[in-house]
């Protein structure tokens, strides 16, 4: 266990506020690189700050930042949402239109009873009443908390628990199939509201007035994977739309009048804070495709909608790749001035072909759940670096640690990191903690919050090197989190649905190279007693997978194996498991036992 940080308490737990983590001495010398981007000269938090409005008497609302700031002006009749629905259906919302309609939502809130602080869960597609919804219950001042449509009933009833929520915004057809068996479970959860019935409720409904949050007010949750136990919680305030506005100014080059493409789902923080929330401050046309990727329409969308700036995934990329430079055809894509990239590592051969099929060269980004916006970015202006994450943000201060053996980062006898000097040598990549978007707690879950600080430095779990300019080129994750597809998945959640197979008794999950999807999930199970290694089995589980984890995290192939390799305080070594699926050498294993 690496020691940790003190002081990171919660004052209570409907306020959500920002300490500086406890400071015994100086904080840490250099070396860390500021940004040094001519983009960013002369920024300052505080200014990003003032660039708001804010709420009479300091208080801050990201909702009031989106919308009502331009419902209040000319931006009223400006197209905030466009939605494409997957039949073709298109839908045009203004600011005026989304304001109102977040406004009533707020006021339907008020109408169950719902207090502010408490949690409307979503669990819907790109549909615009998620939209409606995420920014009425910021109005409301509740706390939004987004879920991943794909997901199987065991993730959505293990989010829906650990996040408390009161209120779950669904559709018929999801709730069906994924909510109705858990709802008895959920003792919290007091109303379920359908995307069917929601204009007619909302018609009838009153709108209500802005919430007068501070700035320190919870916002967002979102959840995010780690190695071990359940998904943690991570919980943003209100004041992240200073960073999420900052950003979508400065490393997305948002402007007024712009039309803005993010392809990402709001089930993932990619999908609200850049999906919703940034562009809105900024105030552009958010085009939201209710469909899943398929090239002819994405070019053709990005041609038809003039889409201005684009910000997608190195996933999306490699399928736009695979389709052939041909697949783009004579769609003008003259409108298209800055494609972004962020979730996985965006290799150069990438960032090339952007150069050649959409014009330009495909700027990567890096930052997430927990940093809540854009960290290290190439930013618009600077020239691209194909292969390196960027360079942190403007106001972002970045640094490497030194690691040891097992992986923990070497801290001083106060507690602080250790810092990597020489550049191109790896390290776990940190930020100095205290941006606005820095989350506040992973909820009800103190020791693994504290566990992500190191004296002022927060540790990103990642692996990273830093050129002698001061680009960050990204190594790996310093854990056994699994991306696939731009998306966190942690192996824990998924060992624990198979275990839950009477078959099974250990199970390891991994994510192993996909051309495609970066990585994809595999695992591998030890029989009970009795239970062969038969295609019928490993067909049954496979099913069974799907069946309760859902098509986006369950594994694509499950192995029945002998045994799997122990550590002797009998912890899964999966870093072996991978190792031998992949035939790399093993590295250090003299602490393995392999068991049974
Ligand atoms: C926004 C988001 C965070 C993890 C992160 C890292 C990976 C994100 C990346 C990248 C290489 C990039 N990641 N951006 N890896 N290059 N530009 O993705 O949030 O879902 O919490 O994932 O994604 O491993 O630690 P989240």
């Amino acid at each position: 266990m690496p020691p940790r940080a003190a002081g990171r308490t919660m004052a209570s737990p409907h306020r959500c506020v920002q300490e500086a983590p406890m400071r015994t001495v100086a904080p840490s010398p250099t070396p860390t690189t500021p940004a040094s981007s001519e983009a960013g000269a002369g920024f300052s938090w505080a200014e990003a700050a003032a660039a708001l409005d804010g709420l009479p008497g300091g208080g801050l609302n990201i909702a009031h930042e989106a919308l009502d700031r331009h419902a209040a002006g000319p931006g009223a009749g400006r197209v905030a949402l466009r939605w494409l629905g997957r039949d073709g259906t298109r839908v045009d919302l203004t600011y005026a239109e989304l304001t109102d309609r977040a406004a009533r939502f707020a006021g339907l809130l008020q109408e169950l009873g719902v207090q502010r602080g408490e949690r409307v869960f979503a669990l819907a597609g790109r549909i615009p009443e998620l939209y409606v919804a995420a920014l009425g219950t910021l109005r409301h001042g509740a706390v939004f908390c987004p879920l991943f449509s794909a997901f199987g009933p065991e993730p959505v009833r293990v989010r829906l628990q650990r996040g408390d929520a009161r209120v779950l915004v669904t559709t018929r057809e999801l709730h069906e199939r994924k909510v109705a068996d858990l709802v008895d479970g959920l003792s919290g959860l007091r109303h379920v509201l359908l995307a069917e019935d929601l204009p007619a409720r909302l018609a009838a409904a009153t709108p209500a007035p802005m919430a007068a949050t501070e700035p320190d007010d919870p916002a967002l949750l979102h959840f995010t994977s780690g190695t071990t136990g359940t998904p943690k919680g991570a919980l943003h305030a209100h004041r992240a739309v200073v960073a999420h506005h900052a950003t979508s100014a400065l490393a997305l080059d948002l402007h007024e009048d712009d039309v803005f493409w993010c392809t990402a789902d709001p089930g993932w923080v990619t999908g609200t804070s850049y999906g919703i929330i940034g562009p809105l401050t900024r105030g552009v046309t958010v085009v939201v495709d209710e469909a899943e990727f398929d090239a002819d329409r994405w070019y053709a969308t990005l041609a038809r909608e003039r889409v201005n700036v684009w910000y997608t995934a190195p996933t999306a990329i490699r399928m736009l790749m695979r389709a052939g430079e041909e697949a783009r055809g004579d769609h003008d894509l003259g409108a298209l001035r800055l494609t972004a990239s962020v979730g996985e590592p965006l290799a150069a051969d990438a960032v090339r072909w952007g150069r050649r099929v959409l014009g330009h060269e495909i700027h990567d980004t890096w930052w997430q759940t927990e940093t809540g916006a854009i960290m290290v970015a190439n930013l618009p202006g600077d020239p691209v670096r194909p292969g390196a994450m960027g360079r942190p943000f403007p106001g972002i201060e970045a640094a490497l640690a030194r690691r040891d053996a097992e992986g923990h980062v070497v801290r001083d006898a106060f507690g602080r990191p250790e810092l990597v000097e020489a550049a191109g040598e790896p390290g776990e990549l940190l930020l100095r903690a205290g941006w606005p978007s820095m989350f506040c707690e992973y909820v009800g879950e103190p020791a693994r919050t504290s566990a992500c600080f190191a004296g002022d430095w927060y540790l990103s779990g990642d692996l990273a090197r830093r050129d002698e300019d001061g680009w960050y080129w990204f190594l790996g994750r310093g854990d056994d989190v699994i991306k696939t597809a731009g998306h966190l998945v942690g192996p824990f959640e998924i060992e624990s649905v198979l275990c839950e197979h009477a078959a099974v008794v250990e199970a390891a999950a991994i994510g192993i190279p996909d051309p495609i999807a970066g990585q994809v999930v595999i695992a591998k199970v030890v029989p009970a007693p009795g239970h062969a290694d038969t295609a019928e089995l490993r067909r049954e589980l496979r099913a069974f997978a799907r069946r309760r984890l859902g098509p986006a995290i369950a594994p694509r192939r499950i192995d029945v194996v002998d045994t799997l390799p122990r550590t002797r305080s009998g912890k899964i070594m999966r870093r072996l498991v991978r190792a031998q699926e992949l035939g790399l050498p093993e590295g250090d294993v003299s602490t393995v036992e392999a068991t049974r």
